[in-house]
C-alpha cells in the first residue's frame, strides 16, 4: 500500500541517547522526502521518572498509568513540553525539517476528562481510584494539525491536554497517539518501543508475531501482551477499530526498521489490521 500520512509514537524507553534521537529525526526526515505526511507523538516516562525524584515526589503506576497530584503536573508538563519536546523539535529543524511544537492544548487539539482506574478488592468486589491529574482524550479537532502537515510542517505532539474548563491533565502517550491517529485516519499508526514486535517467547525471534488482527488479540493477553505492551496494543486496537488501516510495532531503538517498513514493505514487527 502507498502511504501518504503516518503517525509514529515515540516512547521514552526508545530515546536513550541523543544519537538514537538524531536518527530517529533523520528517518522522518526520509519519510517527508519520500512524500508522506508524519505526525510524532511522544512520551518521556524516563525523563519524568527522573524530574519528579529530583523533586522528592514518588511516583505510583496503575495498569501502566502514573498517579499524578497537581505538584507532580507541573514538573511532568515542564519535562514533556519544555525538554522533551523541545529537544525532538530542535533535532527535526537541524534536519531541514519545519517541526512545530504541540501538547494537546494548543489550539485545543486534543480535549481531555477526568480518567479513573477501575480497581478490584480482595472479596472481588470493584472500586475506583483516583488518580489525580490523569487524563484521557474525548475530543480531537484535526484541523489544526491537517493546516500543518498541508503547510510542509512536521507536528511534535506531548500527551498533556485540559478538559473543557481549563483543567491540565496528564495522559499516558500510548492512549493519547492512539486517539490522534484515530482523528487523523492516518495509513499507518506505528509505535515504536524497545522490542522487535511481539513474541509468543520472548526473546525467539522466530516467535515474532508478523500480522494480527482485531478478533485474534484477545487470545495472547498473559501471553505475548503483557506489561508495558498493554496500553500500547490497547491503542492499536482502538485506532483500528477507529479506522486506521494498520497498527505497527516497530522497535525505535533499530530507527532504520522505520525505513524497511514504510518505504521498502519489510514485513517486519507486529501489525494489526482489522
Ligand atoms: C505518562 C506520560 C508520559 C508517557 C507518564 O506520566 O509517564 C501517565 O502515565 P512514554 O515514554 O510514552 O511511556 N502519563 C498518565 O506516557 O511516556
Amino acid at each position: 500500500m502507498e502511504y501518504r500520512k503516518i503517525l509514529i509514537k515515540y516512547g521514552g524507553n526508545a530515546m536513550i541517547n541523543q544519537e538514537l534521537k538524531k536518527s530517529i529525526s533523520g528517518k522522518i526526515k526520509v519519510l517527508q522526502d519520500h512524500g508522506i505526511q508524519v505526525v510524532l507523538v511522544h512520551g518521556g516516562g524516563p525523563f519524568i521518572n527522573k524530574s519528579l525524584e529530583e523533586a522528592g515526589i514518588v511516583s505510583q503506576f496503575f495498569d501502566g498509568h502514573r498517579h499524578t497530584s497537581p505538584e507532580a503536573l507541573l514538573s511532568i508538563e515542564k519535562t514533556l513540553k519544555g525538554e522533551v519536546n523541545s529537544s525532538l523539535v530542535n533535532l527535526l529543524n537541524r534536519q531541514g525539517l519545519q517541526a512545530v511544537g504541540l501538547s494537546g492544548k494548543d489550539g485545543k487539539l486534543a480535549i481531555a476528562r477526568k480518567r479513573w482506574h477501575i480497581a478490584a478488592d480482595e472479596a472481588g468486589k470493584s472500586h475506583q481510584v483516583d488518580l489525580g491529574q490523569v487524563g484521557d482524550v474525548t475530543v480531537v479537532n484535526p484541523l489544526l494539525l491537517n493546516i500543518l502537515l498541508d503547510n510542509g510542517f512536521t507536528p511534535v505532539i506531548t500527551c498533556i491536554a485540559s478538559d473543557e474548563s481549563g483543567e491540565d491533565y496528564n495522559i499516558n502517550g500510548d492512549v493519547f497517539a492512539g486517539k490522534i491517529a484515530s482523528a487523523l485516519k492516518v495509513d499507518a499508526y506505528i509505535v515504536l518501543t524497545d522490542v522487535d514486535g511481539l513474541y509468543l517467547e520472548f526473546p525467539d525471534p522466530d516467535s515474532i508475531l508478523r500480522e494480527v488482527n482485531l478478533k485474534s488479540i484477545p487470545q495472547y493477553y498473559g501471553k505475548a501482551i503483557k506489561g508495558g505492551m498493554i496500553p500500547k496494543i490497547e491503542s492499536c486496537t482502538a485506532a483500528v477499530e477507529a479506522g486506521v488501516k494498520k497498527a505497527v510495532i516497530l522497535n525505535g531503538t533499530r530507527p532504520e526498521q522505520i525505513i524497511s517498513y514504510i518505504v521498502n514493505k519489510k514485513s517486519i514487527g507486529t501489525t494489526i489490521t482489522q
